[in-house]
């Protein structure tokens, strides 16, 4: 799938508040400072769409970006960027949880992760939340740039084999640099695909 055209449609700050109409919508969430922004500007090749900050935890609200005219990349508030602590962990907020769990709209949920890093236990703690809840989602690992191609495969094996100790099926998973444009054409087919099956 080409994206020919990607426009910012709107920032809600509840539920009620997104698009009221029959658009899909494909979803990114991740820790904050993952590489969300970056990779929404990779994938609909427009480089000040998703802002990128160097500053995590910036992004509260949801954004709704309107793709080819029908239908909507949306970008959620990161989690986890505050040193919070230990009972704190997991408790995602309101808001996003609001999202991920009730919006009918939302077709499938792209949970980001640094491919550089071990399994934390923040993103196992909400991909569990996910698959307890039923919810359709993907893993796409960040900035595989930053690393040797060896290293990266041995971060992603060390986070397979973490969520198999809780799962029998592991989901689909993408590689991606948004420096590199690498995983574009995977993420962007898959989506043509889910949109050609609906
Ligand atoms: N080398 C490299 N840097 C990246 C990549 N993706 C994001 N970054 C950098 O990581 C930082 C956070 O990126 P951003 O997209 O704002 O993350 P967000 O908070 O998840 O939206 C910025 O300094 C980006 O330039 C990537 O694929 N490769
Ligand atoms: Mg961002």
């Amino acid at each position: 799938m080409n994206i020919t055209s990607a426009e910012f449609k709107c920032s809600s700050q509840k539920l009620s508040q997104i698009p009221n109409d029959d658009f899909l919508e494909f979803a990114f969430i991740g820790r904050s400072n993952v590489g969300k922004s970056s990779l929404i500007n990779m994938l609909t090749s427009k480089n000040g769409l998703a802002k990128v900050s160097g500053t995590p935890g910036k992004t509260k609200l949801i954004n709704h970006f309107t793709i080819n005219h029908n239908w909507y990349i949306v970008d959620l508030p990161g989690y986890g960027y505050a040193r919070v602590s230990k009972q704190a962990r997991g408790e995602f907020s309101k808001l996003i949880l609001n999202y991920v769990q009730n919006c009918d709209k939302m077709h499938y949920l792209f949970v980001l992760i640094d491919s550089r890093l071990e399994p934390q236990k923040i993103d196992i703690e909400f991909i569990e939340m996910l698959g307890n809840h039923g919810i359709p989602f993907g893993i796409v690992f960040t900035k595989c740039d930053k690393q040797s191609t060896s290293q990266t495969h041995s971060n992603i094996s060390a986070f397979k084999k973490r969520l198999l100790e809780q799962w029998e099926e592991l989901p689909t998973m993408f590689v991606t640099s948004a420096e590199k444009k690498t995983g574009k054409e995977e993420i962007l087919s898959f989506i043509d695909t889910c949109l050609k099956n609906c």
